[in-house]
């Protein structure tokens, strides 16, 4: 990639972890014309880098904490240009979103989120560290077609799991479909808790919604 490339400048502030110049640099990208999605997927491999370098030791804690605070004041600049995808249309399901107990990384879920927003669906989003308990409730009151777990920690990818016990438990697994995603799901841990489906990313939880409702519109 061309290091003054709009991304390359992207991926920079990201790692410098410098809030105006990433949303300054967001701007500049997105009035030249950058594709939102592509900027994302690219973001979040910046993302990636920052974390591996923060398990090796090799960054801190603060490191980490600036570079997800660049990355969000990014977004606030994407997030429009996503959401213009958005058609008048009726809604295609609705959906609960939120990130498990004991863990607090929102980004990715947050994107999912407005992905599918932006694709037609009706985006109840519960935030972070949501109990197991509430998952439930609002399975009951909201009645979704589909509820989304996210995961980031290899620690807390064990509440995805007590989250589809607890709907069996309450005889509510088979009212709804659940998707899981974040860094530490994959399709095997889907399918060994009894979740419907896992995403890697928020286009693939798009795809992966509309095809567990049987939506076939492109
Ligand atoms: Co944290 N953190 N963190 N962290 N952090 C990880 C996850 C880690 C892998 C970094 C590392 O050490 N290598 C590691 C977990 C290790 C493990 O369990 N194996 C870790 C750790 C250890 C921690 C702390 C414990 C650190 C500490 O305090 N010592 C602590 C935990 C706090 C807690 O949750 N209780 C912590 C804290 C933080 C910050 C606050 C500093 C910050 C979060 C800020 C925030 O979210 N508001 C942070 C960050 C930024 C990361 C990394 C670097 C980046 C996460 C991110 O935002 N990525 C992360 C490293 C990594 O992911 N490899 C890491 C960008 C985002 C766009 O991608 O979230 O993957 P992602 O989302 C994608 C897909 O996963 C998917 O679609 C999204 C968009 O494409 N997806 C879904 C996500 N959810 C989905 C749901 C779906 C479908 C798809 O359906 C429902």
């Amino acid at each position: 990639m061309n290091e003054d490339s709009p991304l390359q400048k992207l991926r920079g502030v990201i790692v410098s972890g410098d809030c105006e110049v990433a949303a300054k640099a967001a701007e500049e990208a997105v009035r030249g014309g950058i594709d939102p999605i592509e900027a994302m997927s690219e973001l979040r491999k910046a993302m990636k880098e920052l974390g591996d370098a923060f398990g090796k030791g090799a960054l801190f804690l603060t490191n980490l904490m600036m570079g997800a605070e660049a990355m969000k004041a990014i977004m606030e600049v994407l997030r429009p240009e996503l959401l213009k995808w958005k058609r008048p249309t009726k809604t295609l399901g609705k959906i609960v979103i939120g990130t498990v107990q004991g863990d607090i990384h929102d980004i990715g879920k947050s994107i999912v989120g407005t992905m599918l927003f932006a694709s037609g669906f009706e985006v109840v989003d519960l935030g972070i560290d949501v109990p197991d308990e509430v998952f439930v409730k609002k399975v009951q009151e909201i009645k979704p077609d589909v509820l989304g777990l996210s995961a980031l920690m290899t620690t807390t990818k064990m509440k995805q799991k007590d989250v589809v016990s607890l709907l069996d438990g309450h005889n509510l697994r088979d009212e709804v479909k659940i998707i899981v995603g974040g860094a530490a799901a994959s399709d095997e841990w889907a399918r060994e808790i009894g979740a419907d489906a896992y995403a890697p990313d928020a286009v693939a939880a798009v795809a992966t919604v509309k095809e567990l409702l049987g939506i076939r519109e492109a």
